[in-house]
């Protein structure tokens, strides 16, 4: 407890007003198409650190696996890979976009009003985002 107390009073000192680490903004997840289990999540990532932050994948209640992809044209088709890892370099933001890395949603399950999105860094959790789809009532 009180070791717990101390390494407070000097994460404050050292910091001012607490920053969150990793910063995510601009959230987009996709509704499966009808018959498919499979949704793409778009977004910008933040470091707000001084050093590289490694995300290692990613977890979500509403579905059974979710990776990180890479969009990839080769010979004229568009591929996609996935990556072991997602670097986000010190006090830079890194977009996951349409055409390029994106998370892959695979094994959709009890899709309703949200998705929450758990990122990891070798198996830590770093960062839970949550995303409504848009008209819906959450
Ligand atoms: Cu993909």
């Amino acid at each position: 407890m009180r070791i717990a107390a101390l390494c407070l009073a000097v994460l404050l000192s050292a910091c001012g007003a607490p920053q969150p680490p990793l910063v995510a903004s601009e959230v987009e997840i996709t509704r499966p198409m009808p018959g498919r289990h499979m949704s793409a999540g778009y977004l910008v990532l933040t470091n707000n650190t001084g050093e590289p932050i490694r995300i290692t994948g990613a977890t979500s209640p509403q579905f059974g696996k979710v990776e990180i992809h890479e969009t990839i044209i080769a010979d004229g088709v568009a591929r996609m890979r996935q990556l072991d890892e997602l670097v986000v370099p010190a006090r830079h933001s890194v977009g996951l976009e349409r055409g390029g890395k994106h998370l892959m949603l695979m094994r959709a399950r009890d899709l309703d009003a949200a998705v929450s999105v758990q990122l990891l860094s070798d198996d830590a959790p770093i960062l839970a985002i949550r995303y409504a789809f848009p008209g819906g009532t959450d």
